[in-house]
């Protein structure tokens, strides 16, 4: 692994946030001139992978948890990203010449302001935050990932939704050339998503822009991709090209390939099962082949925080 220390991290690398995708440096170089360093700044005993320029200006949220976050390399390694295959390991090997810029984000539908924005000019107006949260997909497997991102509720209020909106829909890009998972008609592309509008202003979830510090990396999302911690992983829509604001429901891709296993909310809830699998237990990843599996949270353990949006629902119903 190639880590730096702080004093190594020349003033200059620190600068705005406006261009640091333009520095995605590889720390070869680093490693060549021959440093040896152990702890990055801005994220204490979190050694950083050194892969990528750091992002500049984070701050430390206080929705963190203070679990271990899972290993850089099983982060980006472990993945469900179906537009570059659908095997764990294939979004790493697939997408290594995915080049996410230059890239543009569409703002439409119900708000005073819409427009289509580069991606640098799209977050200039919000606040770098390392998110360090509990992830858990429907495939009972969980991981704990040091994101760094934007608030999403800070976002939703900048582009000022009107009352007619009531939901958030995202959308991946479509691009089978860029992305050859889209070559096989294994869901309907793009891949979509969306929260209502309570959701989406709550203070949790996140676009994220990076994790351990640096850009995203291609398997993530890269360069910009949804976080909604208390969901199973398949709302965290990926590589997001739109964000529409909507007063009907939206179609999500994967209640659109299979309604009767994925519903539109996707909470994590140990009490209902998947119709093939319990949700009552997941398996950390990288805690070893012979680890127990720990129990699953309701709502993955952030409850306090979210389970009044749905009070009244019923949660076997709506799910
Ligand atoms: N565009 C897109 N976004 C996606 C997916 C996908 O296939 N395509 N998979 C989802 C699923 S099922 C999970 S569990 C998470 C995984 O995110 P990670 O690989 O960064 O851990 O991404 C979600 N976002
Ligand atoms: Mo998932």
């Amino acid at each position: 692994m190639l880590i730096r220390k702080p004093t190594d991290i020349r003033p200059s690398e620190i600068t705005s946030k406006d261009n640091y995708l333009n520095r995605r440096q590889f720390m070869a170089a680093g490693a060549a001139a021959g440093s040896i360093a152990l702890t990055s700044p801005l994220f204490g005993a979190i050694v950083p992978p050194g892969e990528f320029a750091k992002l500049p200006d984070v701050r430390k949220s206080r929705f963190s948890t203070d679990e271990t976050p899972t290993s850089y390399d099983d982060v980006t390694t472990y993945n469900n990203f179906w537009e570059f295959g659908t095997a764990k390991d294939d979004p790493a090997k697939n997408s290594k010449d995915f080049e996410p810029r230059p890239w543009r984000i569409t703002v439409d539908g119900h708000a005073e302001k819409t427009g289509s924005f580069h991606f640098d000019d799209f977050i200039k107006p919000f606040d770098l935050e390392e998110r360090i949260y509990r992830m858990r997909c429907v495939e009972a497997w969980s991981m704990v990932i040091p994101w760094v991102g934007i608030s999403l509720a800070d976002v939703v209020k900048h582009f000022q939704p009107t009352s007619k909106a009531k939901y958030v829909a995202f959308e991946t890009l479509h691009d089978p050339v860029r992305m050859p998972g889209q070559r096989r008609a294994v869901l309907e592309w793009p891949y979509r998503e969306g929260l209502t509008i309570a959701e989406a202003t709550n203070p949790l979830p996140i676009l994220a822009v990076g994790l351990y510090g640096e850009a995203l990396p291609n398997p993530n999302g890269a360069p910009i991709r949804l976080v909604v911690p208390w969901k199973y992983g398949f709302k965290g829509i990926k590589s997001i090209v739109r964000i529409s604001f909507v007063e009907k429901r939206p179609q999500t891709s994967w209640n659109m390939s299979q309604p009767w296993e994925y519903g539109f909310y996707a909470n994590v809830n140990p009490e209902v099962d998947h119709p093939r699998w319990s949700q009552a237990r997941e398996r950390r990843i990288g805690s070893g082949r012979f680890a127990s599996k720990q129990p699953t949270l309701m709502f993955n353990g952030y409850g306090e925080h979210v389970a009044h949006l749905y009070k009244g629902l019923d949660l076997r119903k709506n799910y």
